[in-house]
């Protein structure tokens, strides 16, 4: 255990996290059991390593390619454009270029009447979306973090809603608090 520790500081180390102390300890806490190896396990081996094996390339017949990364240009656990915004019709495929991660639909946070997902850890889901309006989705393990990510359909015909019902959800956030509000303010 004591290995693991030493082990997952220098990795975070590695990674260039922005490393309060508090960040550090929450970090370590809600850290994905799935990613969790002991040196000298075989999986340790995989541990920070970008897999080449599940990357999508643009496919240009309108599917958008959305990476969920444990560090990335605008901070660590994110999704990769977080804030995306598609034609009705169109596809997103959530790509695991980082393992332990998911994409799943928040109830209450999604456009009425449309299906909710919920991908598997690790997997790439793709995801075709008729309906207009915005989309917020969260990565399960990682929602704490904020690793979350909004997508928008033609016109946010919903974007007041989605402020006022996501307010519970941001409070429920110990890194990143106002990462899902940035998203959101960006939208027009
Ligand atoms: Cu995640």
């Amino acid at each position: 255990m004591r290995l693991f520790f030493v082990f997952a500081s220098m990795l975070a180390m590695n990674l260039g996290f922005a490393a309060t102390e508090t960040d550090d300890v929450v970090f370590e806490r809600l850290k994905s059991p799935a990613s969790v190896c002991v040196m000298g396990d075989p999986c340790s081996e995989n541990i920070g390593k970008v897999s080449a094996v599940n990357a999508v390339t643009e496919t240009g017949d309108g599917t958008h390619i959305i990476k969920m990364l444990n560090s990335g240009p605008s901070g660590t656990m994110v999704f990769e454009p977080a804030n995306l915004k598609i034609s009705p019709g169109e596809s997103v495929t959530f790509v695991p270029t980082d393992g332990g991660h998911n994409s799943a639909s928040i109830p209450g946070l999604i456009p009425e009447g449309v299906e909710p997902w919920e991908g598997g850890m690790s997997k790439e889901l793709k995801i075709t979306f008729e309906k207009e309006g915005v989309y917020v989705y969260q990565c399960t393990p990682h929602v704490m973090m904020a690793m979350v990510g909004v997508i928008t359909v033609g016109s946010p015909t919903n974007l007041e809603q989605i402020i006022n019902k996501s307010k519970d959800l941001q409070k429920g956030f110990m890194m990143n608090k106002d990462r899902l509000r940035g998203y959101l303010s960006e939208i027009k």
